[in-house]
């Protein structure tokens, strides 16, 4: 009897000891965005939800603000695995292929419907190009519409030649080339400095990121054009993944389902109330004039263009996707 029991006693430590009782995984997901985003919001619930649903079993930990790797490092954290899981802003991976810049391209999706459109056009080659990567796409959710911060107030194109403009993917730079302005690439966790300094006069982002980095303080001006939504992608390493319980990874591909509809819903309410923050900020907001708006549809479609001319036969079939 007593025998027994200490058999039995033995076994549970031996079990302990392997870590067989109370096996846990333990993620790292670097994400670019502060921790007040609502990207980065997402992402905790996101993590929080796994937690629950995995009963304990993987534990992601959310580093938001670039904290533990750059914006454009993190792609490559999680397809070398020092980083299992990750947030990644699709267009700036664009030069690597042009396929992930397809949502950075002005004046191709600029509403939240045609975005979802985009999306599910987009959707089956990135998980094919990102698997071939070693890599599995869990969900991507939209940022707020993109417009105009300026320093000046802007008329047409023509008032945006020499300024400043910060950059925060190929896009970006090639408006400010087209424009006549001068690009810089800043990256949103430094763009608060980047003000403070002066090296930025003007650039396109979305009124979340105007009130994550306090754009006010120093751009008087928005002009909301409504240009394009980009798109945050959240990635998980294959082998990683793999390496789950099915149960566990059923959890996760759960999780990533309600993040991403969660996430939509999130950019929507976002876009409108950080609208109402610039303007009690003393931000002038502003339709653009129809010189702008033409002005910068003019260089949306030279994008466009140059895009598809890079992209070939398999951009074409994503825009004939698309536009389907
Ligand atoms: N904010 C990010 C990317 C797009 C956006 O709205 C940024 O400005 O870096």
């Amino acid at each position: 009897m007593q025998r027994r029991a200490l058999h039995l006693s033995l076994l549970a430590g031996l079990l302990a000891v392997s870590g067989f009782v109370s096996a846990q995984t333990k993620w790292d997901l670097p994400a670019a965005y502060p921790a007040t985003n609502f990207h980065s919001v997402n992402l905790n619930q996101f993590a929080a939800d796994v937690d629950k649903a995995s009963g304990g079993k993987l534990k992601i930990t959310v580093h938001p603000g670039a904290s533990l790797f750059k914006a454009p490092e993190i792609k490559r954290a999680v397809q070398g695995g020092q980083a299992q899981i990750g947030e990644i802003l699709l267009a700036a991976y664009q030069n690597e292929w042009q396929m992930f810049g397809a949502d950075g391209l002005p004046f191709l999706a600029t509403s939240y419907d045609d975005s979802v459109k985009l999306y599910k056009a987009q959707r089956p080659i990135l998980e094919k190009k990102l698997s071939e990567q070693g890599m599995k796409l869990l969900y991507a959710v939209a940022w707020p519409p993109q417009g105009i911060y300026s320093k000046k107030p802007i008329q047409s194109a023509a008032d945006l030649k020499g300024s400043k403009w910060r950059a925060y993917s190929p896009s970006t730079s090639r408006i400010a080339e087209l424009v006549g302005a001068q690009p810089v690439t800043v990256q949103a966790a430094e763009l608060s400095q980047a003000l403070a300094t002066g090296v930025v006069e003007a650039n396109m982002t979305s009124g979340a990121t105007g009130v994550d980095s306090k754009l006010y303080e120093h751009l008087k001006y928005y002009y909301d054009v409504q240009a394009w939504l980009p798109k945050n992608a959240i990635i998980v390493n294959k082998k990683a993944f793999d390496a789950l319980d099915k149960s566990t990874q059923d959890a996760v591909v759960k999780a990533a389902a309600e993040a991403e509809t969660r996430g939509w819903a999130a950019s929507q309410k976002v876009n409108t109330d950080t609208m109402a923050v610039l303007k009690a900020n003393g931000m002038t907001i502003q339709a653009p004039s129809a010189q702008l708006k033409a002005d910068m549809q003019k260089v949306g479609a030279t994008m466009v263009k140059e895009w598809l001319a890079k992209a070939g036969p398999e951009g074409q079939a994503m825009l004939d996707a698309f536009r389907k």
